[in-house]
Parts: C-alpha cells; structure tokens; sequence
C-alpha cells in the first residue's frame, strides 16, 4: 500500500474524529453542564490523541492535501441544518466512531497492535453515546414543554358523560399543546381506551397526551408521559419502566419538593394547589401566589403552576414565573371551550 495515500486517510480522519469529539464536548460541556461526562469525554479524547501520536506529525501534514480531496464537495453537502443538540450529539458522535473505525482499519497495514488503541476508544465512545444521549433527550424534552404555556386537565368528574375527545379536540384547536387525563376513579380500562383514543386521534397527532398517576397505563395507552404525584412511584422506577423518551412529570409543594424532583430526574414540575379550587379533594390550604417566584428560583425545570386558575389571575400567575399553568375547571366548567382556551392563552401570552 503507498504510504502516502496510507497517511492521507489516516490524517483526514484524525482531523474528522478529533473535530467531531470537541462539537460534543462543547455541548456536554455548555449545555448539559455535566462535569463527569465531560471528564470521561476528556480522557478519550487524550487516549486518541496518544494513539494518533504514533504516526510521525511530519508525515501525516505532508500527505495533507485537502484541497484535491473528492470528497470535499460531497462532505460539505452533507451538512444541513441541525434541529438541536441532540441531533448535533448524534451527527457528530457517528461521525467520530466512524472516524476512529477507519482509524483503526488503516493503521492495522502499518502496524498490527495499533488498531487497538482505536478500537478501546470506540468502545468507550459507545458507552458515552449512550449516557449522551439520554441527557440531550431530556434537554429537548424540557424545551418543547417550556412552550406548552397551557396544560389542560381533563379531569373525569368535570367532564360528566361528555366526550373527552371532543373537548380534547376543541382545546387543541385553540391552542393547547398538552392535555392530561385525570380520573381518580374510574377503571384502568376506560382510562387506555379514552387516552387511546385522544392517541389515535389525527388532528391531535402534535398534543401530548399525559396520564395522571399511572405508569402501567401510560404504556398500555402509549401516552407521552405520566404525571407523578408524590406517593406515586419514585421518578426512577418510572424512568426504569418507560424508557428515556416518555414525559415524567411531578406535583410538588413547596422548594425541597421541587429540588428532589428535579435531582431525580424530572421534565417538569407542577406547583399547587396555588390558589382555592374545588377540583382536588385532597388538597391542603393554597400555596399563594409568592410560592411561585421562590420555586421558579430555585429549579430550573419548567414550571407548571396549578390550582383555581382561571382568566382572571392567569396574568399575576405567568407574571409570578409560571412557565405555563395548567387549568381543569376554567376550561371544564365553560359552555365554549374553544373561546375559554384561546381567552386563557391570550392573557397568559400578554405582555408580562
Ligand atoms: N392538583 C393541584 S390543584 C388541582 C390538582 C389536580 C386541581 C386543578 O383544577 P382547577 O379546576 O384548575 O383548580
Ligand atoms: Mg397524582
């Protein structure tokens, strides 16, 4: 094999795996700010600059010749736009494995026991890959519901025998983006064909669809995700049974609350009961409005405030750092849902 061409590949993918591994540290480093995938990132990459410190530096910048490579056209075409971190994560880390394979391919001809170095970093890049990618989906995950601005409760007691798709469907066409079934007591079995249903529905193919309480049923009905009260099951087991990409969210009360759901690993926190409401039986005296501001302080996961919000306060709640609020009675108890829900949205939306 010519040395030359040998030093070429091995030179062009250097520079691939090495580019490709900084964009991921920046965004581990930056955006997940998390201190111990950035060390292990830290350490491939001085693993894979030693094992790239095998081939002579003089030779390889001397078989550079970026300039007549074929590929270059073809490689620039290839970058498009990228939808957020996790797609820059995904796109870079193959990038960087497929690099350090090639790597490790073409340093076997030169020599045999070198083709090692680069196969150990793949492997631990894989492991990496994995961690890496549950982070970035979660930080997706919490921007898309930072703009959910009104969560919409169908709670069982208020609906009565009207169809919980109908309302369900009038409120997306209004705005909502999230809407969770809540019933305290009907069967498991009506809960998965109601949601089912909301699930199936095309007009409704972009809400998200959240269960209150039941992890089991948020699975059965293939829900987005579960809302978490605080004797339901810990984050942790839930995370175990639905997988990375499902919604958990959690009720909490008070700072300490909010700060333990958030170390556990939720989406989102809701915060209530804020104000009086009849809705929830089980509820203890109303938080107040000055609850919201010094829970926003503290966490930084979206903030969903609950509890007698209606269009009357929506204003002082949003203004108070509610990240959205979310409403059963305000919209349940109204003749037109469509007007109620774009009347919400409208004085949540106003300027603060
Ligand atoms: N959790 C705290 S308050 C509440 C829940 C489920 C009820 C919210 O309903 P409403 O009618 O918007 O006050
Ligand atoms: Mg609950």
């Amino acid at each position: 094999m010519d040395r030359r061409q040998l030093y070429r590949i091995i030179d062009a993918n250097a520079n691939r795996a090495r580019e490709g591994l900084r964009v991921v540290e920046e965004v581990i480093r930056f955006v997940l700010e998390e201190p111990d995938i950035t060390a292990r990132l830290k350490t491939i990459r001085h693993d894979l600059t030693r094992a790239l410190g095998t081939f002579p530096n003089s030779d390889l910048l001397s078989a550079r010749n970026s300039e007549e490579d074929v590929g270059r056209r073809l490689y620039h075409e290839e970058e498009g736009r990228r939808t957020g971190y996790e797609e820059i994560v995904r796109v870079n880390m193959r990038r960087t494995e497929e690099a350090i394979r090639a790597l490790e391919e073409f340093s076997k001809v030169i020599d045999s026991r070198l083709g090692e170095n680069f196969k150990d970093i793949r492997f631990q890049l894989y492991s990496l890959e994995k961690e890496v990618g549950k982070k970035t989906g979660a930080v997706e995950r919490r921007k898309a519901i930072r703009d959910w601005k009104l969560y919409v409760i169908l709670d069982r007691d208020l609906i009565g025998d009207r169809d919980p798709l109908e309302i369900a469907k009038a409120a997306a066409s209004a705005g909502a983006k999230v809407i969770q079934w809540r019933d305290k007591e009907g069967s498991a079995r009506e809960a998965v064909k109601v949601v089912s249903h909301l699930k199936q529905d095309k007009s409704l193919k972009n809400i998200k669809i959240i269960i209150n309480d039941r992890v089991d049923l948020t699975l059965a009905a293939g829900a987005d995700g579960v809302h978490l009260g605080q004797e339901d099951l810990p984050i942790s087991e839930a995370r175990k049974i639905l997988g990375e990409e499902k919604i958990i969210g959690v009720s909490t009360h008070n700072v300490e609350e909010a700060l333990q759901a958030e170390k556990e690993g939720a989406d989102y926190i809701s915060l209530g009961p804020i104000l009086y409401t009849q809705t929830k039986k089980d509820v203890g005296a109303p938080l107040g409005v000055k609850k919201i501001s010094q829970v926003k302080k503290s966490v930084k996961l979206p903030l969903i405030v609950i509890g007698g919000i209606t269009e009357g306060n929506i204003g002082e709640v949003r203004r108070a750092g509610a990240d959205a609020v979310a409403v059963a009675s305000a919209i349940l108890k109204t003749k037109d849902i469509i007007k109620t829900t774009k009347d919400l949205l409208n004085k949540f939306e106003a300027k603060l």
